[in-house]
């Protein structure tokens, strides 16, 4: 563990003033070690030259009449989460465009199918200070896209350093995943039709491969703030919801957790004194795109199909059965969801609607039996001490996620998530008789060791599976 640095001297400071001393302190240390000096003289080139360029692209801009590209730089939300009653909803700050390239952002983005989002290589430099604490480390990512590493600072000392820094330098270094991957199938949805793509998905899946589809669906990058998501997925700034905290997390890693409502966590969403996330906000009425509906055996023949001929006799229907048919994800940057597969055996699908997650998912080099396989996930429950192995037993490939980027996850499927900025997300589970091969392992692994590899548990599966197979007879 690095030292702790107490100043008792600061006691009688505001937060405010007592962060910035703090931060300068913290400076001027990392200045005694010349390594880390000239790292950091190195990211104060590059963010030098970052301007520079910035400012000849809008001179260029101006020059030809176009108008001028859009760096946004924004001032950090007020520090704290609590709901002022003085607070309006004018005091919002709009997030940085992050996704956008310089060509992109001179474009006219009015209209929904010209957008297009493009990949920035510095997804860093614009939020230092803003949404994240000045002093963040950065990685650069096999992509060449450099982010920022987790940071809060609690006295003067970055807590993410042992772990979380650690873990996402481990899963930076995994390669970006190609259009041509033997582990990920990579779409295009170009002229396929409707039943085309679905059939195209529904075989990676039944072949146990995460599928991507790029630009899935498009629209203008948004605000993200409580407008946006009341207008758009009817989420209440009251709702109240459960927060993941990682200073909470690096305490005690399996209590990370804190009530909020959405609009307190709106509140922090760019304040770098702390990273949080909403894991699990149910979304139930956004499903599956229209596209690929029918892929849900659970809903079109468990559910539908079955409740004539086959009463609730109980009355009672598990809420879950519907509520993780679809979710929303709310992250603040620097989140990192550390290496697990989600549970039920259930497929998963997610869909960014606004921001940028690195998503990095993991396939055994050899075909393994079940109980080897257990094995394997388990060297992920405690990967700093396993990583090697890690290394020589899996393969990791790093897909990188933009505005739009439909992903799918066979059941089972290993992955972890780093959130390099706030980003909004939307996604759901279900079940398909095609990929019960892979339910059934998942859920094996489960019944052994849930508690280290998986994220929640749902009690709805055994019902969904119950009202599946009396549909069986009436399958086409
Ligand atoms: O976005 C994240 O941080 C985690 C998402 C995830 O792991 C999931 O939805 O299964």
């Amino acid at each position: 563990m690095p030292p702790r640095f107490r100043y008792p001297d600061l006691d009688g400071l505001l937060p405010e003033q007592k962060h910035i001393e703090q931060q300068k302190r913290w400076c001027a240390r990392q200045m005694q070690d010349p390594e880390k000096a000239e790292r950091i003289r190195a990211r104060g080139r590059e963010n030098k030259r970052e301007q520079h360029l910035r400012t000849k692209l809008r001179q260029q801009s101006l020059e030809i009449g176009a108008p001028p590209p859009r760096f946004h730089r924004q001032m950090p939300s007020p520090a704290s989460s609590d709901v002022s009653p003085s607070h309006s909803m004018d005091d919002r700050v709009t997030p940085t465009r992050y996704m956008l390239d310089t060509a992109v952002m001179a474009d006219s983005i009015s209209s929904p199918t010209n957008y297009k989002p493009t990949l920035k290589l510095d997804l860093a430099s614009d939020i230092l200070s803003i949404q994240v604490p000045l002093q963040s480390q950065t990685v650069t990512w096999s992509d060449g896209c450099r982010t920022v590493l987790p940071c809060v600072m609690v006295k003067g000392i970055n807590v993410c350093e042992d772990n979380d820094i650690a873990v996402v330098h481990f899963l930076s270094l995994f390669p970006k995943s190609k259009f041509d991957s033997a582990n990920v199938n990579h779409i295009e949805r170009g002229n396929l039709t409707r039943g085309q793509v679905q059939d195209a998905v529904s075989e990676a899946l039944c072949r146990n491969k995460p599928v991507v589809i790029r630009g899935f669906s498009s629209h203008d990058p948004p605000t993200l703030d409580t407008d946006y998501l009341e207008t758009n997925f009817g989420i209440s700034c009251r709702m109240r919801v459960i927060v993941h905290n990682v200073a909470n997390r690096v305490n005690d890693f399996s209590r990370p957790h804190m009530e909020a409502t959405i609009q307190q966590f709106i509140n922090g969403i760019n304040d770098p004194s702390k990273i949080q996330c909403i894991s699990d906000m149910p979304l139930s009425q956004m499903g599956l795109p229209q596209e690929f509906q029918l892929l849900d055996h659970g809903l079109v023949y468990g559910w539908n199909q079955t409740t004539v001929d086959c009463p609730v006799c109980s009355g009672k229907v598990h809420p879950d059965n519907f509520t993780v048919k679809s979710w929303a994800l709310l992250h603040q940057a620097g989140f990192i969801t550390y290496p697990h597969h989600d549970a039920d055996g259930a497929v998963t699908f997610v869909q960014v609607q606004t921001g940028i997650k690195f998503w990095i998912v993991f396939t055994t080099k050899e075909k393994l039996s079940r109980t080897a396989l257990l094995k394997a996930q388990m060297l992920f429950a405690d990967w700093q001490k396993h990583h090697r192995e890690i290394e020589s037993t899996w393969h990791g490939e790093v897909i990188t996620l933009l505005p739009g980027d439909l992903v799918f996850q066979p059941a089972g499927q290993v992955h972890a998530v780093y959130t390099p900025v706030s980003s909004f997300t939307t996604g759901g589970n279900f079940y398909g008789y095609e990929y019960l091969h892979l339910t059934k392992i998942s859920r094996c692994i489960d019944a052994h060791k849930a508690e280290f590899l998986t994220n929640q548990f749902h009690e709805n599966a055994l019902e969904t599976f119950q009202r599946m197979t009396v549909a069986l007879p009436r399958l086409p």
